[in-house]
C-alpha cells in the first residue's frame, strides 16, 4: 500500500469514527400524512434527547410510555408514545429512541427542528441499518434482506427476503467458513511439521472436506440464478400476429390501459412492459409488435424488436385470434413459444383449438391463463420455500471466485501443501467478503448504496 493511499485510509477510519460517534434522527415511517408517525434516533446523545424532549424521568427499557414532547422552551410540540431501547441489545447497537407521533407534517417539522437544535444530524439513507452492521448486529445478508423486505411486491419476494433475514445465506456461508477453517489449519499444519508428526489422513480429510464444500457450492450455483429471477421479476413475451389480441391481453393483465388497443393490423410498434404481481411472483410483461412481413421501416423495426424480445424473455406466450378463418403461418411447432393461447373466445370459432382459449374483451379463461404461467413460473423457479438461494449478483460473484480457489487447492500435490492451503486462504476470503466478515467497509458502500432512509 502506497503512503498516499494509507493516509486517505486513515482519514476515511477517522471520519467513521467521527460520524459513529454523532447522534442521527429520521424519520421511519412513510413520508405524508399518517395516522401515526415513527421517529427514531440512534446514537449516544439518543437518552438525553429523550429526557429535554420530555422533561420527565425516561420510562424503562423497551416499555411504550406516553409523553408530551416540548421544545426548547417547553412548548408542547406533540403527545405520543416514547420507546427507549438501550444499546447494545438495539438494532443498530448504540442507544435507540423512537417517538411516535401524530404523522403531520407541522409536527415533524418542528420535532426535526428541536432534534438540530439539539446537535442531532440528519441519518443518511441507510445509515440505521448500516450502523447495525458495522457494530456487528447483523450480517450484510441480512441488512441487504432488510431492503428486500422493504422492496417486496409480491409473495414470492416476500417470502425469499425474509428467509433471508432469518439467515439462510448467512448460516450456509458461515458453515462453509468454519468447515474451510478446519481444512486450512490442516494444511498449515503440513506445511510446518513433518509427515511422521502428524496424523496419516490429515490432509486427504482436509481434501475431502474441500471437495464436498465446492460440490455444495455448485450446487448453489447451479440454482439457474433462481433467487435473482424472484428479487428482480421473470420476463415475459406476449408476440404473435397482428390483431391477435396482445395489446389488450397485457392491458386486461395489469387491469389497465398499458397499451394503444385498434382494430388496425400494426398499432403497437415499440415494445411496452408493464411490472405485474402474477401468481405471487413480480413479472415484467412484455407487449410487442405484430409479427408479420412489413415494408414499412418503422413497423419492420417493432417486429425486430419483438422477437428480439421473444428471444431474451423467461417466458413466451404466443398469441393467436381463435375467430380468424385465415392461416396465420404460427403453427406451434415453427415458433419457440411457452405457451399457445386463443384469443376472441366470446366470436364464433370455426372448429376446436388446441391451447388456452380465452377472451381478452369479456375475461372469459383469463384466470386460467394466469393459473398456468404461475406454474409455468414456479416450476421453473422450483418453489420459494426450498433452498436457501442466492438472491444477488454480488453473492454469486464471491461464490464463483471461491469455487475457482476451491478447484485450484485441489489441483495441488500432495506434497505441496502449501498450495492446498492458499487456495483455501481465498476462497474464505471470498465468502468472508458475502457475510461482511472480510472487506466490510468496501461492501457496505456497495450494498448501502440503494437504501432508503429512515431504515
Ligand atoms: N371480440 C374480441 N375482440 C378482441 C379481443 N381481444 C382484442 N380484440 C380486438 O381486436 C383488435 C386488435 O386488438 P389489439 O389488442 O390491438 O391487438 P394486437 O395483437 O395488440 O395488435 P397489433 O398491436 O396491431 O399487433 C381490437 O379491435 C380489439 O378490440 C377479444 O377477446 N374479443
Ligand atoms: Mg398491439
Amino acid at each position: 500500500m502506497g503512503r498516499r493511499e494509507s493516509g486517505r485510509r486513515r482519514e476515511k477510519a477517522f471520519a467513521q469514527g467521527l460520524m459513529a460517534a454523532e447522534t442521527i434522527y429520521a424519520l421511519s415511517s412513510a413520508p405524508g400524512r399518517a395516522g401515526i408517525a415513527v421517529v427514531r434516533i440512534s446514537g449516544p446523545q439518543a437518552m438525553r434527547t429523550a429526557a429535554a424532549l420530555t422533561g420527565k424521568p425516561l420510562p424503562p427499557p423497551r416499555r411504550a410510555a406516553v409523553r408530551r414532547f416540548v421544545d426548547a422552551q417547553g412548548s408542547p410540540i406533540d403527545d405520543g408514545l416514547l420507546l427507549l431501547f438501550p444499546g447494545p441489545q438495539s438494532f443498530t447497537g448504540e442507544d435507540v429512541v423512537e417517538l411516535h407521533v401524530h404523522g403531520g407534517a407541522a409536527i415533524l417539522e418542528a420535532l426535526f427542528r428541536v432534534l438540530a437544535g439539539l446537535g442531532l444530524r440528519a441519518a443518511r439513507a441507510g445509515e440505521f441499518t448500516r450502523r447495525a452492521v458495522e457494530s456487528g448486529r447483523l450480517e450484510l445478508t441480512r441488512a441487504e434482506a432488510i431492503a428486500d423486505l422493504i422492496d417486496a411486491e409480491t409473495e414470492a419476494q416476500r417470502l425469499q427476503a425474509l428467509g433471508q433475514y432469518g439467515g439462510n445465506i448467512a448460516e450456509t456461508c458461515e458453515s462453509w467458513r468454519d468447515r474451510l477453517l478446519r481444512a486450512s489449519a490442516a494444511a498449515e499444519a503440513a506445511i510446518d511439521f513433518s509427515d511422521e508428526e502428524l496424523p496419516a489422513d490429515l490432509l486427504t480429510g482436509a481434501r475431502r472436506e474441500t471437495e464436498q464444500i465446492l460440490q455444495e457450492i455448485q450446487r448453489y450455483l447451479d440454482d439457474s440464478h433462481r433467487g435473482e429471477r424472484i428479487r428482480e421479476g421473470l420476463s415475459l413475451a406476449v408476440i404473435g400476429p397482428p390483431n391477435a389480441g396482445k395489446s389488450s391481453l397485457v392491458n386486461a393483465l395489469a387491469k389497465r390501459d398499458v397499451a394503444i388497443v385498434s382494430p388496425h393490423p400494426g398499432t403497437t410498434r415499440d415494445v411496452i412492459e408493464v411490472r405485474l404481481d402474477l401468481g405471487g411472483y413480480a413479472v415484467t410483461v412484455a407487449d410487442t409488435a405484430g409479427l408479420r412481413d412489413v415494408s414499412d421501416a418503422v413497423e419492420a423495426e417493432g417486429v425486430c424488436r419483438a422477437i428480439e424480445r421473444a428471444r431474451s424473455a423467461d417466458l413466451v406466450v404466443l398469441l393467436r385470434d381463435g375467430s380468424s378463418n385465415r392461416e396465420d403461418g404460427f403453427e406451434s411447432e415453427n415458433f419457440r413459444a411457452d405457451l399457445l393461447v386463443w384469443n376472441k373466445f366470446d366470436l364464433p370459432w370455426p372448429g376446436e383449438r388446441d391451447g388456452i382459449c380465452i377472451s381478452s374483451k369479456s375475461g372469459q379463461g383469463l384466470e386460467q391463463l394466469i393459473a398456468k404461467l404461475t406454474q409455468l413460473i414456479s416450476d421453473r423457479l422450483g418453489e420459494t420455500t426450498q433452498s436457501p438461494v442466492l438472491t444477488r449478483r454480488r453473492h454469486r460473484d464471491a461464490l464463483e471466485e471461491a469455487a475457482c480457489s476451491l478447484r485450484l487447492a485441489l489441483l495441488a500435490p500432495s506434497d505441496r501443501p502449501e498450495l492446498l492451503a492458499e487456495g483455501l486462504r481465498l476462497a474464505l476470503r471470498e465468502i468472508g467478503r458475502i457475510t461482511g466478515r472480510v472487506d466490510l467497509e468496501a461492501m457496505l458502500d456497495i450494498v448501502f448504496r440503494d437504501f432508503c432512509i429512515g431504515k
